[in-house]
This record gives C-alpha cells, sequence and structure tokens, in this order.
C-alpha cells in the first residue's frame, strides 16, 4: 500500500472515531450537549434532526454524483446527456422538494423558538449585570402562581475564585492544572431551585457581556440600556453544579468572568433564600445607621 494510501487509511479511521464519540457519547464535547432543561433538550432535538437530514441529502446527492462519474465516464463510451439539461420538469423538482424539506424543518424550529420566548408565568425572576469583569445577581421576585412576591435585599457579585485568579496571574508559579475547575469556578454562583421557571433578565453595566451556560441551553447578550430575558427550568432530578463563561468579547479579562450555576431542590432554595435574607437586612440595617 502507498503511503498516501495509508495516510487516507488512517485519516479515514480517525474521522470515524470521532464522529463515533461524537455521537456516541452523552457528554461529548464535539456534539451539541442534551442539557438539563426543555429548552436545551428541544435545541438538542432540533440540530440532530437537522443533521440526519443533511446526512439523508448529502447520502442521496453524493451518491447520484459519484455513481453518475464512474458509470458514465469517458473511457466508458458515455456521451453527453440532453435530456436533463434545461429540462423545466427536472428543475420543478430540484426546485420543491429542498422547498418542502426546509418548510418541514421550520415548523419545529419556530414551535422551539416560541418556547424560548415565552417567559411568562415564572415562579423565580433574577436580575444578571454584567461588570467588567464579574456577574451582579439580583434576585428580585417569587411567583408561585397566584401572587407576586418581592424578594428583598439579595444581591451578590459573582467573580473569579480566588485560587484561579491567584493561578492566571502572569508569573505566579503556580501551576493550573492543581486548581480544580480553573477559571470556570466563582466565590458566589447564582443559586436557583429545580422543577421553577427562572426567568432571567440581563443587562450590563459598561460593555455588552453574554450569559452562557451550556447545559442550561440559554445564551444570550447582556447590553448596558437594554434588558433582555430568557428563562430556563431545570428538570427536577438534575440538581447540581453548572459552569458557562462570558461569551462576548468584553475587554482584557473576558476570559476571566465564568459563570456558575448551583441547582438546589426547591426545599433547599427555600432554605438558602431564607439565609440569605437576615444577612442582607442586617447589612441594609447597618448601612442606614451609618448615615
Ligand atoms: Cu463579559
Amino acid at each position: 500500500m502507498s503511503i498516501q494510501k495509508k495516510l487516507a487509511a488512517a485519516a479515514g479511521l480517525a474521522g470515524l472515531a470521532i464522529s463515533a464519540a461524537a455521537f456516541g457519547h452523552p457528554e461529548s464535547s464535539l456534539n451539541l450537549p442534551v442539557g438539563v432543561t426543555p429548552i436545551s433538550q428541544q435545541a438538542h432535538y432540533l440540530h440532530m434532526l437537522t443533521l440526519w437530514v443533511c446526512v439523508g441529502i448529502a447520502v442521496v446527492v453524493f451518491g447520484a454524483m459519484i455513481y453518475s462519474m464512474v458509470k458514465f465516464r469517458k473511457s466508458q463510451g458515455a456521451v453527453p446527456d440532453t435530456s436533463i439539461v434545461h429540462s423545466t420538469k427536472a428543475e420543478i423538482i430540484w426546485t420543491i422538494i429542498p422547498v418542502i424539506i426546509l418548510v418541514a424543518l421550520a415548523v419545529p424550529a419556530t414551535k422551539g423558538l416560541v418556547i424560548i420566548e415565552d417567559t411568562r408565568n415564572s415562579g423565580l425572576t433574577v436580575k444578571a449585570t454584567g461588570y467588567q469583569w464579574k456577574w451582579q445577581y439580583e434576585y428580585l421576585s417569587q411567583n408561585d402562581g397566584k401572587t407576586e412576591t418581592p424578594i428583598s435585599g439579595v444581591s451578590y457579585y459573582s467573580a473569579l475564585e480566588e485560587n484561579s485568579n491567584f493561578t492566571r496571574q502572569l508569573g505566579s508559579g503556580l501551576d493550573p492544572n492543581k486548581v480544580e475547575n480553573y477559571l470556570l469556578d466563582v466565590d458566589h454562583p447564582l443559586v436557583i431551585p429545580s422543577g421553577v421557571k427562572v426567568r432571567l433578565l440581563l443587562t450590563g453595566n459598561d460593555v455588552i457581556h453574554a450569559w452562557w451556560v451550556p447545559q442550561l441551553g440559554m445564551k444570550r447578550d447582556a447590553i448596558p440600556g437594554f434588558v433582555n430575558e430568557m428563562w430556563i427550568q431545570v428538570d427536577e432530578g438534575k440538581e447540581g453544579t453548572y459552569r458557562g463563561q462570558c461569551v462576548e468579547l468584553c475587554g482584557r479579562d473576558h476570559g476571566f468572568m465564568p459563570i456558575v450555576v448551583v441547582v438546589k431542590t426547591k426545599q433547599d432554595f427555600a432554605a438558602w433564600l431564607a439565609a440569605q435574607q437576615p444577612a442582607a437586612a442586617t447589612a441594609t440595617a447597618a448601612t442606614t445607621a451609618s448615615l
């Protein structure tokens, strides 16, 4: 076997291995994650549906091309065809079929978009503000389906965790490989309950940032002067820690403002929120007293 053929075979095998890894493993870094919210699962479903439609089209188109090139090659005495070129019937068929495929894909895609934009009937509203280079989370209100209850004084900054921060400094002499969740950990994560529709209001205080946690399926810009909104609802039983990053190039330390979301059960979240409020109330009282 020539070197070229060996290289081609090796490349083919590597490609197959990568494809198998990408599609066979649920947490593959090459494929879109399935995620833990209805939106992320819907996005994954649409992504895979479109992928397999594209694979089907590629098989048909490239199959016909390769078959035609091999079967009707000049050395076999093939002569140019005159029936398909400028055939109105053929042109109508190859226009209508792609239109049907696109419309068929647009229906589930539009349904998904409508769901993504529907932030009504949320159980918790949190405002996230992007700063150079950290996030601020402010818990605004809770809704039990009947009444909207304001949450007072629960607001905090979420910045890069200090081990990552020390290690990242030029000439720190520290080994990033020894820092757990290097550059993907914060001092105060966003805490939300599972099984509750959480509405997130997004804005920026200086430049444009963007909030993205892949497992939650949502990414949206945080723009100064505007309030964007989105919602996330983590499935019950999927409590845990989910990580993301600012995904808008927002300046020198853009790579150092990660996002961490801790999802707790409804009961644990209620306890956490109650624990935050006395501290917030004390801090407010102290500020007022000092004025
Ligand atoms: Cu940013």
